[in-house]
């Protein structure tokens, strides 16, 4: 857990080794709690990638923030992610009494995008992140290049009690193929349409269609907050969504490892970040959090 956009999913997809979660640079990416499972000959260990701690303001920041609240007292460490290449905020130190809170789940403290950090920050730098988690063992990583990610694993290994093996050796996530479909379409439009239309779109899979000859036909259907962001989604001549939808297909694909079409509608739902009733209808309901 931790606040939006340090590299909370980035990190999970980097310890998996492949990609599960999806990443953007826009906050929020993450909406739902997902599972991330590692299974190496000395354990499991389930990872729960959680949307980002923040002050919410529409019923959907609300519905996310209990999401990553909700994991805390079913876990047996808290990974508190963070980025070591800014200065530790308000809701850093919010954060940090959720942590505290949380016990007896053990914290454990990543400083994460150390490649952003002049080496003569970062003693500064930990010693304010550790500061508000004195109790947690901390280490200096960067998801994307790869720095002290290979200590992780070992760490929580050592600090995790013994249990059963929850999952088959073959899981990565309990995500289905639809809800990947469904994700990677919104990481496309995250993507292509950088701040425009910014967390207003919601994707839903109308039709998915497996057969063992044909490309998997998936519909989905995007589903934005007014009239006007629905043309911005769509772009000029169909320019805009056609990009969206390449980028989904060529990732999914690769997921899928196999040739899929994809076909992208967009509808307008007026308002439904703050419509409780039409949450639940987008796949954020209270069946995400059990
Ligand atoms: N420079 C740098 N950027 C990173 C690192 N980890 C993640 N990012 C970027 O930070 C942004 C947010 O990442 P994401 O994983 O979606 O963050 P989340 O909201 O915490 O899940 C993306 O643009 C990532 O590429 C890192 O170690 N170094
Ligand atoms: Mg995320």
């Amino acid at each position: 857990m931790g606040r939006p956009n340090v590299g909370k999913s980035t990190l999970l997809n980097a310890l998996l080794g492949q990609k599960v979660a999806i990443v953007s640079s826009s906050p929020q990416t993450t909406r739902r709690k997902q599972l991330g499972i590692l299974t190496v000959p000395e354990g499991q260990i389930v990872f729960v990638d959680t949307p980002g701690i923040m002050k919410p303001r529409q019923a959907l920041d609300k519905h996310m923030v209990d999401v990553a609240t909700s994991v805390f007292g079913d876990a047996d460490i808290v990974l508190w992610v963070t980025d070591a290449s800014e200065l530790p905020t308000a809701a850093d130190e919010h954060i940090g009494e959720l942590v505290a809170r949380a016990q007896p789940s053990i914290p454990v403290l990543i400083l994460n995008k150390c490649d952003r950090l002049k080496p003569e920050q970062a003693d500064a730098r930990i010693a304010a992140y550790r500061a508000l988690a004195p109790a947690a063992k901390g280490l200096l990583v960067s998801a994307v290049r790869g720095d002290n990610l290979g200590e992780i694993v070992p760490l929580l290994l050592s600090l995790l009690p013994e249990g059963p093996q929850y999952y088959a050796e073959d899981e990565v996530t309990d995500f289905t193929l639809r809800d990947m479909a469904a994700e990677l379409v919104r990481e496309a439009a995250l993507v292509e349409l950088h701040d425009e239309v910014p967390h207003g779109v919601a994707v839903v899979i109308d039709d998915f269609v497996e057969s063992p000859d044909r490309p998997a036909h998936v519909t989905a259907i995007l589903y934005v907050e007014r009239e006007s962001h629905k043309g911005i989604v769509i772009g000029k001549g169909g320019e805009m969504l056609k990009r969206i939808g390449i980028r989904a297909r060529r990732e999914f694909e690769r997921q899928l490892g196999s040739q899929a079409y994809l076909e992208l509608h967009v509808k307008v739902r007026e308002g439904w970040r703050q419509d409780e009733n039409a949450l639940k209808r987008l796949g954020y309901g209270e069946k995400d959090e059990g």
